[in-house]
């Protein structure tokens, strides 16, 4: 059973996932527009991937007799300026999201609401990974630099990272 709050709390985080997925997809439709179709390909898996935590949390608020509220989301942009950027732009918004999970991990764990701070145990393990992953894509981005020959690589790169998931 949850608090008005922690429901809220739980809804707002369906909220963001949404809104996240929905710029992942935004960013592999640019991407596929370019022909950088790694980089295409990268970002629906992610989109999907966030498509999936937002209904993991959805079926747990279920779970506990609590009611899903879907709300509107602004639209993300349809441009960006390279790749680079959006990578950049990807790893803030992972911040953010870690943020805001361990904004709730604090307030169950306060509010003696162990369930609820158990099931948030795999989107902690999960926001470490995904902040990894785009640090070192990054990290490699900036190594190899990103004139032509530097996209044409990393489109290859997270093409394989696609891959190998
Ligand atoms: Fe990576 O944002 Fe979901 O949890």
């Amino acid at each position: 059973m949850l608090t008005k709050e922690q429901l809220e709390r739980l809804n707002d985080q369906v909220n963001t996932e949404a809104s996240v997925s929905r710029l992942y997809l935004a960013v592999s439709c640019w991407a596929a527009s370019k022909g950088l179709d790694g980089v295409a390909r990268f970002f629906k898996g992610h989109h999907e991937e966030e498509e999936e935590h937002m209904h993991k949390i959805e079926n747990y608020i279920i779970s506990t007799g609590g009611k899903v509220s879907i709300r509107a989301i602004e639209a993300p942009p349809s441009d960006f300026k390279d790749v680079l950027s959006v990578l950049k732009m990807a790893l803030k918004k992972e911040i953010e999201v870690s943020s805001n999970i361990n904004k709730m991990v604090h307030l169950f764990l306060e509010e003696k609401n162990y369930s609820t701070f158990n099931f948030l145990q795999w989107f902690v393990a999960e926001q470490h990974q995904e902040e990894h992953l785009f640090r070192s894509l990054i990290d490699k981005a900036e190594l190899i630099g990103t004139d032509e020959k530097g996209v044409f690589w990393l489109d290859k790169e997270l093409k394989n990272v696609s891959q190998a998931k």
